[in-house]
């Protein structure tokens, strides 16, 4: 009996062993797919070959049902396409989100694609590919490829009128431009937004030679994965991790950037040399002609590439004999608001959505113009401009918006914290200290990195001004309350007549608008100081861009300061301030003020307090639009 009963259990055991294990349970399939049959639009993933057999990854969303053949239109970008659309949903106007809305809606074939080496794409990355040349002796450039995009879009996707128009901002906007030089004739139309034309004058990289560093974890993004980096900071606050790495070599060390080769051509080429100078597009594209409708677009309060769409605009609009090439819509935007809601920035309400006018009133009949088959021929200026202060849209022939004879008027930095019109009598000068130990802040601490989650970068040129009109190293200068307006439209520029104890320099110029004491419909703006244009120049470069020199200590010498444009009405009650600074920190590296081959490798030692005096015969240029 007792064998028996051994010998079942053998049995079982035996049976349990040899038996195949049950699946684990798992109600998620392998690979669920979406039904698809009840969305608006088609979407699918392609790799295009480029010429030299490298393949860049698209998505495409199609409408499923189209009125005839559509349009293409086209964007490319290094920070990948995919996380440029969004869903799920059966409606490809909502994965497209609000700036492509309207083409989705009527029938657009929208096209995102990966840059070379980004994201999906194949090849390697190469930060702002310069054209092929002395400065890129690979067989493609991104004009290339957008050429080779095009050639294969027209040829493959079904139902494409042949027409396809190109978007994109800041590296959008660059690689806009690019797709410009050389054009596939099917290309009818772009719309360059924010673009990143010269990293060293005054986009991404350098303003006036002071180097951006506060830009470090854009850069890093970019940089050091192919899908897209972030630093791992270890301080809430950047003022902190800059101020204790000493120098921007010191920020690059720390994360392990400062071998990067991009890094290092960035860093290497401090002056305005020949890396920087033979890619500034305003300059390449003095040899090329123009042949495609073009509608720039520019944001009057862009935090990163102030400089570039009114540069590129310049160049262009010499080219366009018959004014009806090449055009420009003006915005009270941050980089990339026309895109987003535009009813307000920071604090600064604008009466209306300015971005949701633009994408219906200029873009999308732009694009609708010179793409869409049998299209109405609408008439849209060839100047679009938002004019701050009055919060109302000007149209023009011509940017700047001036009457016919404009002046530049002189608003001198007079002693005692005025300002005039009047050029003063002597040399008085005021003056201050400044210290590289105490640099100026160029926003309210803490400061964060730009991409956090919870960063109000884009709003920064908005912040008000107050916080630093009182700090001992901030020349605040003011006039009477305005009795007429005052409207400027054009480029700020400003020379400053200044010395230093030192023998470098920085130099800060805000050209600010300050409310009334009160205002009624909004009590919060009461005595705000809103800046309207403002940058900063290196000294080492007042002679010459391209060679650093030394300041002589002591020496009152002219600092021109090129600023960005405006187009703004100062209004009655309100009074016109300018104030003064040395640094601007932690966005721009520190100045030691002793001078050295190289500011951002500056030892320790290096950096010492300066006294600076600024002279009443200093002035900024106001491009005078209105009275007085
Ligand atoms: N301003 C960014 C950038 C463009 C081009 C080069 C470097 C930086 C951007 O927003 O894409």
């Amino acid at each position: 009996m007792l064998g028996l009963i051994l010998g079942g259990l053998a049995a079982i055991s035996m049976s349990a062993a040899t038996a195949a294990p049950a699946p684990p349970q798992n109600d998620i399939p392998p690979a669920f797919q979406r039904p698809t049959n009840a969305a608006d639009f088609t979407q699918s993933d392609v790799m295009i070959p480029m010429r030299d057999g490298v393949k860049l990854h698209a998505i495409i969303v199609a409408p499923k049902v189209s009125a005839g053949a559509a349009p293409i239109l086209l964007s490319r970008t290094p920070y990948g396409a995919a996380r440029a659309v969004g869903g799920p949903s059966l409606h490809g106007a909502m994965v497209l989100g609000a700036a492509l809305e309207a083409f989705v809606q009527d029938g657009y074939i929208v096209v995102l694609q990966d840059i070379r080496g980004r994201y999906g794409s194949e090849g390697g990355f190469v930060l702002t590919r310069p054209l092929r040349g002395p400065l890129n002796r690979e067989a493609v450039d991104e004009s290339t490829d957008t050429y080779d995009t095009i050639a294969w879009l027209v040829k493959t996707v079904p139902a494409n009128n042949g027409r396809v128009g190109l978007t994109g901002g800041s590296y959008g906007g660059f690689l806009t431009l690019m797709g410009l030089v050389n054009p596939h004739p099917a290309l009818k139309a772009a719309i360059p937004m924010y673009s990143m034309v010269d990293g060293w004058t005054g986009d991404d990289f350098y303003h006036n030679g002071a180097f951006r560093q506060g830009y470090f974890d854009w850069m890093f993004d970019l940089l050091t994965d192919k899908n897209g980096g972030d630093v791992a900071w270890g301080r809430y606050d950047l003022w902190d991790a800059f101020l204790e790495a000493g120098n921007a070599e010191g920020v690059a060390k720390m994360h392990g950037m400062d071998a990067l080769p991009a890094w290092r051509r960035i860093i290497d080429n401090a002056a305005y040399t020949p890396y920087w100078r033979g890619q500034a597009l305003q300059r390449v594209f003095r040899d090329l002609p123009l042949t495609v409708p073009t509608l720039h677009v520019a944001g009057l309060f862009d935090q990163e590439d102030s400089f570039g769409t009114f540069a590129i605009y310049q160049t262009m609009e010499a080219k366009d004999a018959g004014n009806d090439r090449n055009f420009i819509a003006i915005g009270p935007w941050f980089h990339g608001q026309s895109q987003r809601d535009g009813s307000a920035l920071g604090q600064i309400k604008w009466g209306s959505d300015t971005s949701l006018y633009f994408r219906r009133h200029i873009m999308k009949p732009f694009f609708d113009r010179y793409l869409k088959d049998g299209a109405p021929q609408q008439t849209i200026a060839p100047v679009n401009a938002f004019e701050t202060g009055v919060n109302e849209w000007r149209t023009a022939d011509r940017w700047p918006i001036t009457p016919a004879q404009q002046a530049v008027r002189k608003l001198y930095l007079l002693p005692g914290g005025r300002l005039g019109f009047d050029a003063p009598a002597g040399d008085a000068f005021t003056e201050y200290v400044s210290d590289p130990a105490r640099p100026t802040p160029y926003r309210s601490r803490p400061i964060r990195p730009v991409y956090a989650s919870d960063s109000t970068w884009s709003r920064w040129l908005t912040d008000d001004q107050r916080d630093v009109s009182t700090r001992p190293d901030v020349l605040t200068f003011t006039s009477a309350a305005l009795t007429a307006p005052l409207t400027i439209s054009g480029d700020i520029a400003a020379t400053l007549m200044a010395s230093t104890t030192g023998s470098d320099a920085d130099w800060v110029v805000k050209l600010i608008d300050v409310y009334p004491d009160e205002v009624r419909a909004d009590p919060a703006m009461g005595g705000y100081e809103l800046m309207i244009s403002a940058d900063i120049m290196r000294g080492r470069y007042r002679e010459d861009p391209s060679t650093a020199r030394p300041i002589p200590p002591g020496q009152s010498l002219p600092y021109r300061v090129r600023m960005p444009a405006a187009n703004h009405t100062f209004l009655p009650g309100h009074r016109i301030m300018v104030q003064v600074q040395s640094s601007w920190f932690p966005l721009y590296d520190r100045n030691p003020q002793t001078f050295v081959p190289e500011i951002a490798k500056a030892p320790p030692a290096a950096y010492r307090a300066a006294t600076q005096r600024i002279y009443g015969s200093s002035y900024v240029e106001l491009p005078m639009a209105g009275t007085p």
